[in-house]
């Protein structure tokens, strides 16, 4: 087995300081969090950003200024998203793939979303995956269920996606796939040759999707995007604290997890800046 590459997904673009005091929201914050995180075994962090009063955005400036924020204090590797909020175009939505992070987020498929609707149709996503292609940033796919390969495949045939494919399953959306073993190994044993795999476990799933995602050869993804609990009932001090869980699980499991560095090797990707 390779060695697991933990992303903590620490913005995200639902979750309120209401909610968890711990949210980051400015750039200096995202930028110390981010820091803290890599402290705790995170290799990669899944980005989004907020307007100064907490709104989710997707504006170029606002993400510029969060990844100076964070390459001055740490050498993650900095994924953005093109997911955004529910309800962005695409246009919005692209933003910040001009600012040529490492990897990007391509969410491959719409789904009921809570009581909303997430829109990725076929013209959406070919547009995304081309803007993706053409800024030479490595997409990780975002699959909700199962028919979001399929997708992907589509694309790929469209000339719009290369292999290998870099996969988080994001399960536990109310509206998308709920997380099980038995369906995240057939999600694994679906993948193209060469694919590598991460868990994103949404709410009360999130830890226990560690565990499972590292005994299955996969990589993790935490964080207050997905989850704001550390344990029932209690809030994590901030993803870093997710992180340090999910670092104790993988000890826990003999399995060391990837610096920023391996990270980058194994999913070859092209460091910047
Ligand atoms: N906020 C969700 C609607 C991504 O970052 O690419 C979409 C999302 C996925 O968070
Ligand atoms: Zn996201």
């Amino acid at each position: 087995m390779t060695q697991p590459i933990l992303t903590a997904a620490i913005v995200g673009a639902e979750t309120t300081r209401a909610q968890n005091p711990n949210l980051p929201i400015t750039a200096e914050e995202i930028g110390i969090e981010a820091a803290r995180c890599r402290e705790q075994g995170a290799a990669i962090v899944h980005l989004h950003v907020r307007e100064p009063d907490g709104r989710p955005s997707q504006r170029t400036e606002l993400f510029a200024r969060a990844i100076e924020e964070i390459q001055k204090r740490t050498d993650v590797v900095i994924q953005t998203s093109t997911g955004g909020a529910v309800g962005m175009t695409a246009e919005e939505r692209g933003q910040p793939v001009s600012l040529k992070p490492e990897m990007a987020t391509l969410n491959c498929g719409s789904l009921n979303f809570g009581d909303e609707v997430f829109e990725n149709p076929f013209p959406l996503l070919r547009r995304m995956a081309a803007l993706i292609r053409d800024a030479g940033v490595t997409p990780e796919l975002e699959l909700y269920e199962l028919g979001h390969l399929d997708n992907a495949l589509i694309l790929e045939k469209e000339g719009l996606l290369t292999r290998p494919f870099h996969v988080q399953f994001v399960l536990g959306v109310k509206g998308g796939m709920q997380p099980s073993e038995a369906r995240v190994r057939l999600f694994a044993s679906e993948l193209p040759a060469g694919s590598t795999f991460g868990i994103a476990g949404v709410g009360r799933h999130q830890l226990s999707m560690v565990r499972l995602a590292l005994s299955l050869g996969g990589n993790a993804r935490v964080g207050l995007e997905d989850n704001i609990y550390l344990r029932k009932g209690v809030l994590a001090r901030g993803s870093w604290e997710l992180c340090a869980e999910a670092r104790r699980i993988a000890g826990e499991l003999g399995r060391e997890l990837a610096t920023p560095d391996e990270a980058r090797e194994l999913l070859g990707l092209r460091r910047r800046g």
